[in-house]
């Protein structure tokens, strides 16, 4: 089977769920204006409690990297992701006291908890360097192309709303992500079946959560 870009096969053939992730209700509602406000302070404290999660799986994925990559200039990619989420927190702290939600009684739901426990599994050292940083990939760059759709030609996002779409969706956060993706389609290139396999089902269960997690701060279900 060709490998060279497995990332790419896997977004063609899984297109409906990865555009259910990207192009969510929540997100459309922030591109076109019609987001509430309790919508949007809802996602903010979950999210901000999930990012806290995410740092332990990062640094979980930078331990692999240094143990099981050949190459260094992975280290340095991984780096600039901690140190962007070392920002992303600051972010929240700033925009949640803008905003009055009071971060610290912000009680995490099911939802989350359900996908926090699910970063936990990643960071097993039964799964190895190529899994973890393509879950790694998948995570962000819903993110990224999420909220990069907010910043398009055409989209009528709320002049307020457009930092928090600019944290995700500007240029370098789209560097940074290209350059997971080829550390990950690298990775996939020289692994086993079995790995590519579970990489696959990681990625559509990220997908599914990433759903969950909208629809969770939509308030839509
Ligand atoms: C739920 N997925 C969720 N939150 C985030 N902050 C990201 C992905 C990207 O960092």
């Amino acid at each position: 089977i060709e490998r060279t870009a497995m990332t790419d096969t896997w977004l063609k053939k899984h297109r409906q769920i990865y555009l259910g992730a990207t192009r969510h209700p929540f997100i459309l509602g922030i591109r076109d204006g019609s987001v509430d406000l309790s919508s949007f302070k809802r996602w903010l404290g979950q999210d901000y409690l999930f990012v806290r999660a995410f740092v332990p799986f990062v640094a979980s994925v930078l331990l692999k990297a240094s143990k099981e990559s050949d190459e260094n200039a992975d280290i340095d990619v991984l780096l600039g992701g901690l140190a962007a989420l070392n920002d992303e927190i600051a972010w929240f702290k700033n925009e949640a006291s803008k905003l009055g939600v009071a971060l610290a009684s912000v009680v995490p739901h099911p939802i989350n908890l359900n996908y926090c426990r699910f970063l936990e599994s990643l960071m097993s050292p039964d799964v190895d360097y190529t899994q973890a940083i393509t879950a790694f990939w998948a995570i962000e760059t819903v993110y990224q192309q999420s909220f990069a759709h907010c910043l398009e030609e055409g989209s009528k996002t709320p002049d307020d709303l457009k930092q928090t779409c600019r944290r995700w969706g500007n240029d370098d956060f789209g560097q940074y992500c290209r350059a997971l993706r080829s550390i990950a389609d690298r990775q996939l290139a020289k692994a086993s079946d079995d790995v590519v396999a579970k990489a696959e089902v990681n990625l559509l269960n990220i997908l599914e959560h990433e759903v969950q997690f909208w629809n969770m701060s939509h308030g839509k279900i």
